[in-house]
């Protein structure tokens, strides 16, 4: 997000309970709360007693997609954030096959689980009418459909993959929140792998315009607030025994590691995962104490891509850090 910010990101503490309880104390009511708390529970309730897995059964918090940040309470104008949501996506299917249930928190229209080898419009583009009557999947798409559709029921209706989908900066940290306090109960079992992209700056809820902003009085003069680094809170408050990955984006790889060995140290995650844009769909830099990984796509493979050798690691360090706390 481009904003002027008055202290560097690095330089801040933990956030006081004031101003984490002056963000969610003026933001406004998630829609349906009861209804997605108890489908969180509900989902890692019954993860957490799968047979199958045993003790060890892993659930891992997926966030995907850039957040948004209303200028107006009946929103017509908006900042946003740069993310298109593959890297979400494609984490999800490799989680999945790696045994673990999926809560994937998206934002509404980016790119979900099985779809990406879909085409942009896939209803238009992979169904016909051929006979003015009955749909059918276009020949060039079939075996892509098939599989989707598959994959995705199997996921869902087994009860390994919760969706649930955000717009606002305050949509996604209230949903972060109830899914980091329902996966205390899982302790070390459960993991966040935070790749959506936050707003760092926000129009607080009590002082934003209800109306639609007027162009007529000329240029437009915003402060905007900061959004308290909540990253910190749910190392040390939500899900403090939870694997946390984090996320760092830069366009100046200049300054990419260095920022991302700060976070590191800043938000006491386990690891940050640092890329940049230009660059991001072939390679990333797992930064942690032990070291820096340079993980790469197989370009020797058609369709491979970095997710894939990026989740094997990650499920690695994940077994090797329940075993070390739960010796
Ligand atoms: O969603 P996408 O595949 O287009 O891009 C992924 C990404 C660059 C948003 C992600 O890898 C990431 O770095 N997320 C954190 C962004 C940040 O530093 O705010």
């Amino acid at each position: 997000m481009d904003a002027t910010n008055h202290q560097s990101e690095e330089s801040q503490e933990m956030p006081s309970y004031t101003e984490t309880n002056a963000f969610f104390g003026s933001a406004p009511p998630l829609k349906d709360e009861e209804e997605i708390t108890r489908k969180i529970q509900d989902f890692i309730e019954s993860n957490s007693l799968r047979p199958e897995v045993g003790k060890f059964a892993r659930v891992v918090c997926v966030t995907s997609g850039g957040t948004t940040v209303p200028l107006e309470r009946r929103c017509v104008r908006y900042i946003d954030n740069f993310s298109s949501g593959h890297r979400g996506a494609a984490s999800t299917e490799y989680f999945l096959k790696a045994g673990y249930s999926v809560i994937f928190l998206y934002r509404r229209g980016t790119c979900q689980p099985y779809c990406r080898s879909l085409p942009d419009d896939p209803l238009l583009d992979c169904f016909d009418i051929s006979d003015g009557s009955s749909i059918q999947v276009d020949s060039s798409h079939g075996e892509a459909v098939k599989r989707a559709i598959i994959a995705h029921r199997v996921a869902v209706s087994g009860g390994y993959l919760l969706k649930l989908p955000f717009t606002t900066i305050f949509e996604y940290l209230q949903l972060l929140k109830l899914i980091a306090l329902s996966s205390r109960s899982l302790g070390t079992s459960a993991m966040f792998y935070l790749a959506a992209a936050v707003s760092d700056f926000y129009v607080p809820w009590e002082t934003m315009t209800v109306h639609k902003i007027q162009s007529g009085s000329g240029p437009l003069d915003m402060r905007l607030a900061q959004v308290p680094k909540m990253l910190s809170v749910l190392r040390k408050e939500w899900a403090p025994s939870a694997f946390c990955i984090s996320f760092k984006l830069e366009t100046d790889s200049k300054i990419l590691l260095d920022k991302a060995s700060m976070a590191l140290k800043k938000y006491k995650v386990h690891m940050v995962v640092a890329n940049e844009l230009s660059t991001r769909k072939e390679e990333v830099i797992v930064v942690s104490e032990n070291g820096n990984i340079v993980v790469r796509r197989d370009k020797t493979q058609t369709g491979a891509d970095v997710e894939n050798p990026l989740i094997e690691l990650l499920v690695d360090r994940h077994s090797a850090y329940i075993k070390n706390l739960d010796a």
